[in-house]
């Protein structure tokens, strides 16, 4: 299943035209992992928000047909934007001379998880789990804040029994948020280029940046990321650039589909094990609340994956024996 791109030894790989926006992909070591893998089709990476548009031009083949929560009408991404934005930062396909690059050339589950005025609440966030779950997505992103996130933890511990891991944003508050105890939802806050947590000051003077507190699991580019934006015109045709940890979460998300395209054989908690094992720590040394384990390593992820497999084992070994397992308590609860 090892992947050896012929592309990838020519000098203008990838050939996407706004590829150079993206200060995040060398960052996180994406051409790296696309010598292994440009992404498998057959990973299956469900985006619960308000839809996605079926006509972008870099999500032709990527879209599977979209469903919807338990009485909701499914919405086709044209009113709010948000579930295009999400998508395109997942699985922008690669390399074909159109726009930006996801993660990878994944299939896309868009379940909309929104009221066609695009507010949601959390049963209905709920009830996308479980939909995507029973689907076969093997990895879920939500880019919404919820009111009631035990709900949504039960629906990804169902998940998760079947194997299916769910990334969540952390939010953009840019406050401490003092919340513990949702160990099947996997929250990932925002980082900048300069690997600092994204915080920012907005026109008003009031601020915004990623959420972050002991509930804080792994951190991701969320920063000036390209995304494809059905708004037409602006300077950059139907591309844009977003900040929100709306789009950390499914570059974490993407990378655990990168780990499945290599490796489908894995388990859920043995791809959390290297997500958490071989992301970057930042700020103090350890875990922390503003990182989580870290920033998300893509590249040191594969290199974990590949050599021998008897490197993943020991990793997964080593981070059992410092408490990381779904099965632990929260405070180590990966
Ligand atoms: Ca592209
Ligand atoms: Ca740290």
């Amino acid at each position: 299943m090892l992947l050896v791109a012929g592309a990838a030894c020519a000098q203008s790989f990838p050939n996407d035209p706004y590829y150079g926006y993206e200060w995040y992909a060398p960052l996180l070591g994406l051409p790296k992992a696309w010598n292994y893998t440009l992404g498998s089709p057959d990973v299956v990476v469900a985006v619960l928000d308000t839809g996605v548009m079926a006509d972008t031009p870099d999500l032709q083949g990527r879209l599977l047909p979209p469903i919807a929560a338990e009485g909701l009408p499914v919405l086709d991404g044209t009113t709010h934007h948000h579930g295009t934005w999400v998508a395109s930062t997942l699985a922008m396909t690669i390399d074909n001379l159109i726009g930006g690059a996801g993660l990878g050339n994944f299939k896309v589950l868009p379940v909309t998880v929104t009221a066609p005025d695009g507010s949601n609440v959390s049963e209905d966030v709920a009830s996308g789990i479980y939909k995507a779950a029973d689907a076969g997505a093997r990895v879920i992103n939500i880019s919404h804040s919820v009111w009631d996130y035990a709900v949504l933890d039960t629906a990804a511990a169902y998940a998760r029994g079947k194997g299916v891991i769910t990334f969540i944003a952390a939010g953009n508050s840019d406050m401490y948020v003092d919340m513990t105890g949702y160990p099947n939802l996997i929250f990932v806050s925002a980082t900048d280029s300069g690997d600092h947590r994204w915080s920012e000051a907005k026109s008003d003077g009031t601020r915004i940046g990623s959420s972050y507190g002991p509930y804080v699991d792994l951190a991701a580019p969320g920063d000036n990321i390209l995304v494809a934006d059905p708004l037409p015109p602006t300077d950059m045709d139907r591309y844009g650039l977003v900040h929100g940890t709306s789009f950390a979460s499914p570059m974490a998300a993407g990378a655990a589909a990168l780990a499945w395209s290599i490796r489908p054989d894995l388990t859920a908690d043995q791809v959390l094990a290297l997500l958490c094992g071989t992301a970057k720590d930042l700020g103090p040394l350890g875990r922390d609340d503003e990182f989580g384990y870290g920033r998300i390593d893509v590249g040191a992820m594969v290199d974990a994956l590949t050599p021998e497999p008897a490197t993943l084992a020991l990793l997964a070994a080593g981070l059992a024996a410092v408490g990381i397992g779904r099965r632990q308590p929260r405070q180590a609860a990966l």
